[in-house]
C-alpha cells in the first residue's frame, strides 16, 4: 500500500527529529528516578493542548540527517562530494547544532582541500584510526528509506556516506546496524505485533554478513555488533528490577561512540513495544523516546536513532502530534520525508 509506505517516511524521519529535539536537553547526563519523574512530567506538559513553549532545537543530528535526504533527492546517482559539501556547508551555516568535538576538524580539512579527496580527512582522526562516533549512525535513516528495496545498494551507499565523517570499522558499522534496523521496521505491517524474535535473528544474520566481510585489526573484536546484539535479547527478557537500568546502560552503553549507542537505541525500540513501569504513556512514539532519554547519556541520539526505527515501522499516525508541535522545523521535516519518497521512485 504506497500510502502506508508515505506515512512511514514521514514517520521515521519525525520519529528521528523527535528523538533529537526531546533528547538534547538531557545529553551528557545521568539520570536519577527522581530525575525519570521529572522527565514523565516534562513529556506529559508537552503533550497538553494549551502548553505554549519554545521550540525545542534538533542539533548536529538532524542538521546531518537532512543533508543525507537532500543527498539523495537531489542526485540520482550517488555523489558523495555533493553529501561532503553539505555537511560542510551546513556546519558553517550553523556551527553552533553541538557537533562532536572532533568531526569538526574533517569539516575544516574537507573545505579547505576543497574535496580533492573526501575520504582523506576522516581517515586521519585519531592519529589514523578514525572516528568510532555515533555520527554516521544518527543520520543514516534517509538511506534506508531511499534504499528500501535495494539492499545492497542501501549498504554501499551507507558506508560511503558514513566514511566522510568516520571511517573507523565500529564507527561504520553502527551505522550499517541503524540502517538494517530502519529497512527492517519499514518492512513490518504497522497494524501487526512485531515479532521481537525475528526482528533481532535478521538483523543479526545481516551484522554477522557485515562483520565476517570487516577488517577488525585495531580492536580484535570481530563479532562485536553481533555480541552486543546477543546481550540485546538477552536483556528484553529480564524482568523488571530496581537495578535493570543499571545493568542495561553498563551492558549496552549509553555514549557517543556508536558501540555504546546504536544497540541501546535497537533495544529501548524493541522494549518500547510493551508497557515500561514508570513510563506512563499509551504511545508507542513516545514511550520509545522518553524511555531513551531515561537512560541518559548520548540522549539526542539514542532517541533519534530509536525514534527513527520506531516511525518507520509504525509510520505518521503513531506520532504524537502534540509532541511534535514542539519540535523545531518539524513542518520541512515532514516535506523532506515526502520528497525523499518521490526521489525513491513513488508518486
Ligand atoms: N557532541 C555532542 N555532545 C557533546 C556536546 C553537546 C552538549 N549538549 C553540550 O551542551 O556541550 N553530540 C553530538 O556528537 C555525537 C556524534 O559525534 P560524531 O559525529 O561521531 O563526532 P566525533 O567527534 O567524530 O566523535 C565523537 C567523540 O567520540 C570520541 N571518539 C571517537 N572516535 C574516537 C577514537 N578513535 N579514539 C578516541 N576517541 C574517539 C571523541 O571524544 C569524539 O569527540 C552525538 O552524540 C551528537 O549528538
Ligand atoms: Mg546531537
Ligand atoms: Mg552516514
Ligand atoms: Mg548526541
Amino acid at each position: 500500500d504506497p500510502n502506508i509506505m508515505k506515512s512511514k517516511f514521514r514517520g521515521c524521519l519525525l520519529g528521528s527529529l523527535m528523538g533529537d529535539c526531546l533528547g538534547a536537553p538531557y545529553e551528557g547526563n545521568e539520570i536519577s528516578s527522581g530525575d525519570k519523574i521529572i522527565i514523565q512530567r516534562y513529556f506529559d506538559k508537552m503533550e497538553e493542548p494549551e502548553f505554549k513553549g519554545p521550540f525545542k532545537k534538533y542539533t548536529d543530528d538532524t542538521a546531518m540527517m537532512k543533508s543525507m535526504a537532500k543527498f539523495l533527492i537531489d542526485k540520482p546517482e550517488p555523489d558523495f562530494t555533493y553529501l561532503a559539501k553539505l555537511f560542510v556547508t551546513e556546519y558553517f551555516k550553523e556551527p553552533r547544532r553541538g557537533y562532536g568535538q572532533s568531526v569538526v576538524a574533517v569539516f575544516e580539512k574537507l573545505r579547505n582541500s576543497k574535496y580533492t579527496n573526501i575520504y582523506q580527512p576522516a581517515n586521519e582522526q585519531f592519529d589514523g584510526s578514525g572516528s568510532y562516533g555515533n555520527g554516521g549512525a544518527m543520520r543514516i535513516a534517509p538511506v534506508a528509506l531511499y534504499y528500501s528495496s535495494d539492499y545492497n545498494n542501501m549498504i554501499n551507499v551507507a558506508r560511503d556516506a558514513t566514511r566522510i565523517t568516520h571511517s573507523n570499522i565500529f564507527g561504520i558499522n553502527g551505522a550499517l546496524l541503524q540502517c538494517i534496523a530502519v529497512q527492517q521496521a519499514l518492512h513490518i505491517n504497522p497494524s501487526s505485533k512485531i515479532n521481537i524474535k525475528e526482528f533481532c535473528s535478521c538483523l543479526l544474520e545481516k551484522i554477522k554478513l557485515i562483520e565476517d566481510n570487516s577488517d577488525d585489526s585495531e580492536f580484535n573484536m570481530p563479532e562485536a555488533y553481533q555480541e552486543k546484539l546477543k546481550k540485546v535479547e538477552l536483556l528484553l527478557e529480564k524482568e523488571y528490577n530496581d537495578d535493570l537500568e543499571d545493568e542495561i546502560i553498563y551492558t549496552l552503553g549509553n555514549g557517543i561512540g556508536a558501540y555504546d549507542s546504536v544497540g541501546t537505541a535497537i533495544f529501548c525500540f524493541l522494549k518500547a513495544q510493551s508497557c515500561i513501569p514508570k513510563i506512563e504513556t499509551d504511545n508507542i512514539i513516545r514511550r520509545t523516546i522518553q524511555y531513551a532519554v531515561t537512560l541518559g547519556g548520548d540522549t539526542d541520539t539514542i532517541a533519534c536513532m530509536a525514534g527513527a526505527i520506531a516511525g518507520a515501522y509504525l509510520g505518521e499516525e503513531a506520532i504524537n502530534k502534540a509532541l511534535l508541535s514542539h519540535c523545531e522545523k518539524y513542518d520541512e521535516i515532514i516535506s523532506l520525508a515526502d520528497n525523499l519518497y518521490q526521489a525513491a521512485g513513488n508518486t
